[in-house]
């Protein structure tokens, strides 16, 4: 059994202020993830660590930047997150263990993404648990650019052939055009009206890319909030169904 799990950079940070950890949020999470059984990936978000410096520097999922100091600015950011997350989780008696993306993955002219998924099945093999997040990557012919967390776990998910994926977001699940949280999701024509378009490389524009994104998997996928972690943890059905 392996499940990849995102957590919402919005669920563990303060949204409004810089490099502000939302605790006991994160421990409230760390805590259910020690609950999961098998094999376990966890993503984590930027939050108001990396969307803050990623902002700052005018860089996103298309917009490049060619000055170091933007890139080790984000990635720093990043990491220091990724630190918090990390030790949280060993806290809750989780055998976590950091990843970076910057040093493992890379998109190529057309924004394709390609993410080094050896380590972290050796990891899995080791029964350790790996903890990536959303990270600046170097882009062919653009400098750096944005990998949003839910690029990395459908890429992630595909690579280490995931039975189930959950995406712990601010939100209770993907809602319908009268605002109620939809059980399930089949196809995105179905939802198309209520989360509206978005173009395929369009990860990190709300939930229209992550729908599109999710259904893209074998696995099926749930989108909930943290009151539905501990749910997910047991294997229920929670939030929207995505596939
Ligand atoms: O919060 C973005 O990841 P996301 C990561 O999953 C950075 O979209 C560096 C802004």
């Amino acid at each position: 059994m392996t499940t990849v799990l995102k957590l919402g950079g919005s669920v563990i940070t303060e949204k409004d202020r810089p490099e502000a950890i939302d605790r006991s949020a994160l421990e409230r999470a760390a805590a259910s993830i020690a609950t999961i059984p098998g094999r376990v990936v966890v993503v984590h978000g930027g939050g108001s660590f990396g969307h803050h410096h990623a902002a700052t520097h005018g860089v996103s999922t298309t917009d490049g930047t060619r000055d170091a100091d933007a890139v080790r600015g984000i990635h720093g950011a990043m990491k220091r997150l990724n630190e918090v997350v990390v030790d949280a989780l060993a806290d809750a008696g989780v055998e976590a263990v950091p990843v970076h993306p910057f040093s493992a993955a890379s998109r190529s002219a057309d924004g394709a993404l390609r993410l080094e998924t050896h380590p972290e099945a050796a990891m899995l093999d080791e029964a350790f648990v790996p903890v990536l997040h959303g990270d600046t990557v170097v882009q062919t012919g653009a400098g750096a650019t944005i990998v949003s967390g839910d690029e990395l776990v459908v890429e992630l998910s595909a690579a280490m052939d995931a039975d189930r994926v959950g995406v712990c977001s601010a939100v209770p699940g993907v809602y319908d055009v009268d605002g109620n949280v939809l059980d399930r999701i089949e196809a995105f024509d179905d939802v198309a009206d209520a989360v509206g378009e978005s173009n395929a490389t369009d990860v990190t524009g709300g939930m229209a890319g992550k729908v599109r994104e999710l259904l893209s998997l074998d696995a099926p996928a749930y989108v909930f909030d943290i009151d539905g972690l501990d749910a997910f943890a047991r294997g229920e059905d929670v939030g929207t169904r995505i596939g």
